[in-house]
């Protein structure tokens, strides 16, 4: 099996993660897909990582499709519980995970764009969906929905968008006032999967 990806992306990282922790072995294939010359088009049309290639040649792309692929495979340990309604729960923690890493991404690409042509509105609109994420899964761990010390498919996600705010210090004080998600990512930083595929520092 072969994972297609780029050392800095959090997609990849919640990929990674999971194959570490069911113990699957997997080849990187390092990919940079935002430079000119990549080759992640002949995994994935849309050029994106991380893109996941099977013994039998099989593509699967874009995270969410790819956890669920693994998932299917049926390896210990399950990250995502098999009762539908219990799943479609952790899979919608996931997109919300995935959308702070979305909103991310976006403001580091436009803060990377030619200082005169930056919109700070755009900058702005993409920290304030990942203040309200953030909100909202502190919440969740305040009710009980979500609980700090699990390890699936949801709390891997949160953990990889949270180190990659904190890689790209994005939202620098995410951490005050939201002790439980805080609480959340130091219990997954000290896993072995995470220390492994820590972001490379620049
Ligand atoms: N929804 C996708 C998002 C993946 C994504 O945005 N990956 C970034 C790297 S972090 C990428 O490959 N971007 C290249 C591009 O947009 O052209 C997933 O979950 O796999």
């Amino acid at each position: 099996m072969k994972l297609v990806g780029s050392y800095t992306s959090p997609f990849v990282r919640k990929i990674s993660i999971l194959l570490l922790e069911k113990g699957m072995a997997f080849e990187f294939v390092n990919e940079q897909p935002y430079s000119e010359e990549n080759g992640v088009a002949q995994f994935n049309p849309l050029g994106k990582v991380p893109a996941l290639v099977t013994d039998d040649g099989e593509y699967w792309f874009d995270s969410p499709i790819i956890a669920q692929y693994i998932e299917l495979l049926g390896i210990a340990p399950e990250m995502v519980p098999h009762d539908p309604l219990a799943a479609l729960k952790v899979r919608q923690l996931e997109s919300l995970a995935d959308g702070i890493m979305d909103a991310g991404l976006a403001s580091v690409r436009e803060l990377a764009r030619p200082a005169a042509q930056q919109s700070e509105s755009e900058v702005l609109r993409q920290r304030q969906k990942i203040s309200r994420s953030l909100d909202a899964l502190e919440g969740y761990l305040v009710d009980g929905t979500l609980k700090p010390d699990t390890l699936n498919l949801a709390t891997i996600a949160i953990a990889c968008a949270i180190g990659y705010l904190n890689f790209r210090r994005i939202a620098p004080g995410w951490c005050v006032d939201r002790p439980n998600l805080v609480k959340l990512a130091e219990t997954l930083f000290v896993r072995e999967s995470f220390a492994r595929t820590e972001p490379p520092k620049a």
